[in-house]
């Protein structure tokens, strides 16, 4: 929801200081509270809040290790982290700040100043995470672009051969596109990739599956846990929906509308092999597609 009210996590032993800065940003924030460090490292897994602000003495874990925890997991490290803290000597705010502390607010602390960088804070996190997304979108279709695949590939790779499960790979790519473009114009042409991105995406939605485009007007479905036969279903499902959206391509040598071809590609990933070896097979039977006639999946 994205005019969801922002989540902070207050964290200190000190019931009294939790309930000052809960005071203080109540009306503008959903509030959690934590009073030590390990109900804090808790709620930060299943709350993931949007900013933490955390003390350093407590007893039992203390803030140096909360934060220096949030920040080694890929899955909070983003989240920023404020000290607040009676602690106030320069060996101790450079300490907060080279464990990963975004922010140092020495106690006792002004509301005024307290809320001014929480706001700051989370206006910078908020443009962040913008940036971040639309660093894996492509922005002609709209669909994830190579960098989110390279990264989910790599990723689902790891996955898969710790698990020991099928990958999946679709290389897809629209036949006689050059022609497209020369008769109907460049637009165009952008129009209709973005009309098959659309079908595409339509067409693969479950949950760890990613369409997204390769390059040019090549597109890639990869498909976690998916053995070769689920993919060439998946792969016919797709060359049928495109060609079912009939856009017209009176230049095309395979049909009077536009069409793709495909290569699938499966395999157990194991770590001594680089997953880009997945991606070379399906443009190898790629290739093939084209080779036999185009408008067809190959496996
Ligand atoms: P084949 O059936 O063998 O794939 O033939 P093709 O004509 O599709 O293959 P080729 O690689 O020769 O042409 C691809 C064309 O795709 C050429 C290029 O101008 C066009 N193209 C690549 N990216 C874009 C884009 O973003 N927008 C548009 N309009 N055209 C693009
Ligand atoms: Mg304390
Ligand atoms: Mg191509
Ligand atoms: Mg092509």
């Amino acid at each position: 929801m994205a005019d969801a009210r922002p989540k902070i996590l207050v964290v200190d032993d000190i019931p009294s200081n939790v309930h000052v800065l809960s005071r203080i940003l109540k009306d503008d924030y959903d509030i959690y509270f934590a009073t030590d460090g390990e109900k804090a490292l808790d709620l930060v897994q299943t709350r993931l809040p949007d900013l933490v602000l955390l003390d350093i003495m407590m007893p039992g874990m203390d803030g140096y290790e909360v934060c220096a925890r949030i920040k080694a997991d890929p899955a909070t490290h983003d989240i920023p982290i404020i000290f607040i803290s009676a602690k106030s000597e320069v060996e101790d705010e450079t300490r907060g700040l080279e464990v990963g502390a975004i922010d140092f607010i020495t106690k006792p602390i002004s509301p005024p100043i307290v809320k001014a960088r929480v706001r700051n804070h989370l206006l910078l996190k908020r443009q962040t995470d913008l940036l971040r997304s639309l660093s894996f979108l492509d922005g002609l279709t709209g669909i994830a672009n190579r960098r989110r695949f390279d990264e989910t590939m790599a990723r689902e790779w790891r996955r898969c051969a710790r698990s020991r499960q099928p990958l999946s790979l679709i290389l897809l790519d629209v036949d006689h596109f050059k022609t497209y473009n020369d008769h109907y114009g460049h637009q165009a042409g952008d129009e209709c990739l973005r009309a098959v991105a659309a079908v595409l995406a339509d067409r693969v939605k479950r949950t760890g599956d990613l369409v997204a485009r390769y390059g040019g007007e090549e597109f890639v479905c990869l498909l976690p846990e998916t053995e070769g036969e689920g993919a060439m279903q998946v792969a016919e499902r797709l060359r049928s929906a495109v060609a079912d959206s009939a856009i017209p391509h009176a230049q095309s040598l395979v049909a009077s509308h536009v069409t793709i071809s495909l290569g699938v590609a499966t395999v157990i990933p194991t770590m001594d092999v680089a997953p880009a070896t997945l991606t070379q097979t399906a443009d190898q039977l790629l290739y093939q597609a084209k080779r036999s006639g185009r408008n067809r999946a190959q496996g």
